[in-house]
């Protein structure tokens, strides 16, 4: 369908490391709403909630990491960094005693934006097992 096809055409054009609109987002030429950032990880509220509380860590510097599935080692500390501040934001948005943290990886996961990202959600009940 044209979701799916959506989907696989974003694949693509991350496969030839082109940028994504969160290069924009971290060189601030499009507006948003930061919620933690530091020197390596900028954290912001995703444009389409799907919850209360509904946040994306991002590293500043791609490094190649489209996707949690192209990972490497010399990727294992900005791996940790992320879902540290993860924790961060979760505790600032005061829902540290509840939250998920999510990466979609790749089509078949509904992945949208190929720069790796962790979703934050929380401030309602989740459900198990996601869909
Ligand atoms: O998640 C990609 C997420 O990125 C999706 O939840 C929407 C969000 N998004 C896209 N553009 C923006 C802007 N401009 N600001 C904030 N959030 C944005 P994925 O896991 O790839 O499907």
């Amino acid at each position: 369908d044209d979701e799916e096809a959506a989907a696989k055409a974003a694949a693509i054009i991350a496969d030839s490391g082109a940028p994504t609109i969160f290069d924009k987002i971290i060189a601030k030429e499009i507006p948003s709403t930061i919620v933690y950032e530091d020197d390596k990880v900028l954290a912001f509220k995703d444009i389409d909630p799907q919850a209360p509380v509904h946040v994306l860590v991002i590293p500043k510097f791609r490094d190649g990491l489209t996707q949690l599935g192209e990972a490497e080692p010399r990727h294992g500390e900005i791996l940790g960094q992320l879902l540290y501040a993860a924790r961060i934001v979760a505790q600032k948005e005061g829902i540290l005693d509840g939250f998920r943290v999510v990466i979609n990886n790749g089509p078949t996961a509904c992945q949208s934006v190929y720069h790796l990202h962790l979703h934050v959600l929380g401030g309602r009940q989740m459900k198990w097992p996601p869909g």
